[in-house]
């Protein structure tokens, strides 16, 4: 890729510059701690341009039809698309992933641009029923105006395009300030694509930089009309809570502990290969990761010693090495959280490791815990790393009691009965469940219009009616 990629430039208003404070921090390879790069690390006061520049082109962009809006994002995925093995290749090194998770994250990217230029030309409103005689109502999207986004390193590129390209598709402007783990793939090479697509100055700007500084400033920007934050909760939380002060608007993706159940009838080996996956996909490091296994006492010991064979048998190392099921961990605190935090405290309260358990630098050994139970962090917090922990119930009641209760995104249920399994999976309270499936497998991509407000808009057809003192007193008796 040609130069500003990996320069520690920030993009604001269609120029590649560098931070006010001209504050710059490194990139690391994280198989190998190597430096592979350079990101600015911007302030409130770069944070401050990149808004007013959104703010600026925002409705010039609005106003552009939607189908030369299309005709851009057609543009930034061809862009994408030509340097689809470099993107890959980056995405690997920056987040540790193997090749498959990285194609997975440039591929829904691609997608996503595809759907989203079809879906800005597609969803202009409604006309709707009447619901008052000679009147004609009908609805149109309107775009909210300067979505600024805050996104994760697990999946950069396409946890941002998923609202970019619908943003922009909807006549949105968009400031992106991706993870400073991943600030090259979930943001430099954006600026990048969206700079050799032409894109107007200031309709796509992104301002690379830490949490605290860039990120807070994003956070807090009174020239925001939505924040889209993917993170922690413990972010999401202070960010929810500020922006309830003054009333603006927030979207928070956080995450959960989600549970994969296996029933008395499950066929045990499907349940633990697809156990794999769910667990230990991208070395768990996904919003939708399972993180708890609850399993029913009759097929406890078959599925504890199927998962423990497939664990034990997996290759950690290298992304790039020939072989390799998982790579490295995103960073040392995210693994010192994982050991000290959810298996070291959940071992000392019981739990046995019956595969793993051990790590070396940020390659974190596929890990089994069996006998969890309910108090442990093992069980309760969200373990975003390669650890399946396994909590043996009686029954199936007794599955969707210990289930329920805690904040989840996605469930699995695994029945040999169809039926039985749908059953459990209506009384599962979370957003998504999945019989006899891993996880979400259907496609990353956002399909909803999102990042509009309806207008509704009424046409009066028959002459109005309205009380005599409205009237001009020039004509009232
Ligand atoms: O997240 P942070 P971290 C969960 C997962 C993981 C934990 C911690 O459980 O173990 O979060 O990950 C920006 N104001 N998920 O520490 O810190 C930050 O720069 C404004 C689940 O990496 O929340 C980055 O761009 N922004 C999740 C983004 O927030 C701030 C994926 C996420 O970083 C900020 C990632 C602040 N004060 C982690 N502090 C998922 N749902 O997939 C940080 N940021």
């Amino acid at each position: 890729m040609t130069a500003p990629a990996a320069d520690g430039r920030l993009y604001i208003d269609g120029t590649f510059r560098d931070p006010v404070g001209g504050r710059t921090g490194p990139v690391l390879e994280k198989a190998t701690g190597a430096p592979i790069g350079t990101y600015g690390r911007a302030d409130a006061a770069d944070v401050d341009l990149a808004v007013r520049a959104a703010r600026a082109a925002q409705p010039g962009w609005a106003a552009l039809g939607a189908p030369e809006r299309a005709a851009y994002l057609r543009r930034f995925c061809a862009y994408l698309e030509q340097h689809y093995e470099d993107l890959v290749r980056q995405s690997m090194r920056e987040t540790g992933g193997v090749r498959a998770k990285a194609e997975d994250e440039v591929g829904a990217s691609i997608r996503q641009l595809q759907i989203s230029a079809v879906q800005a030309t597609d969803s202009a409103g409604d006309l709707l029923q009447p619901y008052k005689a000679g009147k004609l109502s009908m609805s149109r999207a309107v775009p909210l105006g300067v979505l600024g986004l805050i996104t994760p390193w697990n999946y950069p590129m396409n946890l941002a395009m998923r609202a970019v390209a619908p943003g922009l598709a909807f006549g949105n402007t968009v400031v992106l300030k991706p993870a400073e783990l991943t600030p090259i793939i979930g943001g430099q090479v954006l600026a990048q694509a969206a700079d050799a697509a032409g894109l107007p100055p200031g309709v796509f700007n992104v301002v690379t930089g830490d949490g605290p500084d860039a990120g807070h400033a994003l956070a807090e920007h009174r020239g925001v009309d939505l924040l889209d934050f993917t993170g922690s909760r413990a972010v999401g939380v202070a960010i929810a809570a500020s922006a309830a002060a003054d009333l603006r608007a927030v979207r928070l993706e956080l995450g959960g502990s989600n549970a994969f159940v296996v029933l008395d009838d499950a066929d045990v080996d499907l349940a633990a290969s697809a156990a794999m996956v769910a667990s230990l996909e991208f070395q768990g490091q996904t919003c939708i990761s399972a993180s708890r296994h609850i399993v029913q006492r009759a097929v406890a010991e078959r599925y504890i010693d199927a998962v423990t064979r497939r664990a034990e048998a997996l290759t950690v190392g290298d992304p790039f090495a020939a072989g390799t099921d998982l790579g490295p961990l995103i960073s040392e605190a995210q693994r010192d959280r994982l050991h000290r935090e959810i298996v070291e405290p959940s071992v000392a309260m019981g739990a046995t490791v019956a595969a793993g358990g051990t790590y070396d630098g940020l390659f974190y050994r596929p890990t089994v815990l069996t006998g969890v139970t309910a108090d442990m962090p093992a069980f309760r917090d969200e373990i975003f790393g390669p650890v399946i922990p396994i909590t043996v119930v009686e029954s199936e009641e007794d599955a969707i009691e210990l289930v329920n209760g805690y904040p989840m995104l996605m469930n699995s249920v695994f029945s040999a009965d169809l039926i039985r399994g749908l059953g459990v999976a209506e009384r599962l309270q979370a957003g998504e469940v999945h019989v006899n499936d891993a996880h979400a497998r259907h496609g990353a991509e956002n399909q909803m219009p999102g990042f509009t407000r309806r207008q509704w808009i009424g046409l009066q057809r028959t002459p109005l009616t309205l009380p005599d003192w409205t009237a001009d007193p020039a004509g009232r008796r």
